[in-house]
């Protein structure tokens, strides 16, 4: 059964599926023009790197890309309303998270080529709040913990920062969800769990996840505030995280379920024959790009064909950047995926190195290739 997040009265929303919006609660939020108009640009950066990072694992330039058409609301809102210093453990699909923080779009892509993240804790303060504190987390729940952990130290040192943590619906079956929102309530931790809920971790849906009707509803049991919001409409996004990062600074975490839907396939792996187009449509009417713009022009911060002009420079800056992310992946060393896992590799990285060095000399870039 899929969710919609008009069936709950308690959902937060500002802007309704049709466009139309709450005055005083946009009012209320006292963003100036420039970063509304942000927030869109964000939003269609990520739906264009999207479609080139697509197109490019079907030509077979990329051996692999996840799909997060239809997510953009639920990941930029969220990264627009932390402070510089504050972290942002991220999952796997969140580009317009990683876009809104000001990571280069070449970045992005190198990740998914070479597995590679700019990380230097010895300059860790002279580095761009991307690099420093917005890694990409891929094996599933494990990132809840790590945060809670990484903010007690954080705590236990002294500085005043807040970390924000994605975990999807299926990650939150893990035993990690349990255990990272129990050491957050437990120990006052200033974090802000999100809970990307998509309804499908690749082909299992929500109902299979969790009897309950939703996630925020655990957040009592942790002794902290649960919150559902739409998470198709940026503005309820942002506004929740924004109260949710005041509270965490004074030490009280919260748990926001951002209820939305994954239009595209898991990933560039997955068939997704599992569901059938009528159940994508119902989505594709509460597109939170579409939905965003009648705001924008009602408020003047878009006017007449600028849609189309941001949608074209997204697409030609994301062509651009694929452009140079494969001749940087070309100029790096197949090596470097190793590097800065282990502190002391043990004997089957080695082995796993060799291999690869191995494919490499024989097939070139299409070692890489799937
Ligand atoms: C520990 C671990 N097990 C399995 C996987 C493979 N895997 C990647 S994403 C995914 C589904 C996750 O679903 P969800 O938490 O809902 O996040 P979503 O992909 O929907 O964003 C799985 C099983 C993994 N990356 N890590
Ligand atoms: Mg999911």
């Amino acid at each position: 059964m899929v969710r919609f997040p008009e069936e709950y009265d308690e959902c937060e929303r500002i802007i309704a599926p049709d466009g139309s919006y709450d005055d005083d609660a946009v009012a209320a939020l006292d963003l100036d023009d420039g970063t509304l108009r942000e927030l869109y640009e964000s939003m269609v950066q990520a739906r264009a790197l999207e479609e080139r990072g697509l197109s490019l694992q079907r030509q077979g330039e990329f051996h692999f890309w996840m799909e997060c058409r239809g997510l953009e609301a639920a990941h930029v809102g969220p990264a627009a309303a932390l402070g510089d210093r504050d972290w942002m453990n991220t999952e796997w699909r969140q580009y317009g998270a990683h876009i809104q923080r000001g990571r280069p779009l070449e970045d992005i892509l190198l990740f998914w080529l070479r597995g590679y993240e700019e990380w230097d804790t010895e300059t860790i303060d002279e580095m761009a709040p991307y690099e420093r504190r917005l890694p990409h987390i891929v094996a599933v729940g494990t990132q809840v913990p790590q945060t809670a952990g990484l903010m007690w130290g954080r705590k236990l040192q002294g500085y005043d920062e807040v970390g924000l943590v994605s975990v999807g619906d299926g990650g939150a079956s893990k035993g990690d969800f349990h255990a990272g929102l129990n050491f957050a309530g437990v120990l006052e931790l200033p974090v802000v769990f999100l809970l990307l809920n998509n309804q499908w971790a690749i082909s299992t849906p929500v109902d299979r996840q969790t009897a309950a009707d939703t996630y925020a509803a655990r957040a009592p049991g942790y002794g902290f505030d649960g919150v559902l919001v739409d998470g198709n409409d940026v503005l309820a996004t942002y506004r929740a995280t924004r109260r949710a990062v005041d509270r965490a600074r004074d030490g009280e975490p919260t748990l926001i379920e951002a209820l939305t839907y994954r239009r595209g396939a898991h990933s560039s792996s997955d068939a997704d024959d599992y569901r059938s187009d009528q159940q994508l449509e119902p989505w594709r009417e509460r597109d939170p790009i579409d939905r965003y713009e009648t705001l924008l022009f009602d408020r003047g911060v878009l006017e007449g064909g600028d849609p189309a002009a941001i949608r074209e420079a997204a697409e030609r800056r994301a062509a651009e950047a694929a452009e140079s992310a494969l001749a940087t992946a070309e100029e790096q060393s197949p090596e470097e995926v190793f590097d800065e896992v282990f502190a002391n590799p043990p004997a089957y990285i080695d082995e796993q190195r060799e291999e690869l060095l191995a494919l490499y000399e024989r097939h070139g870039e299409a070692a890489f290739r799937w």
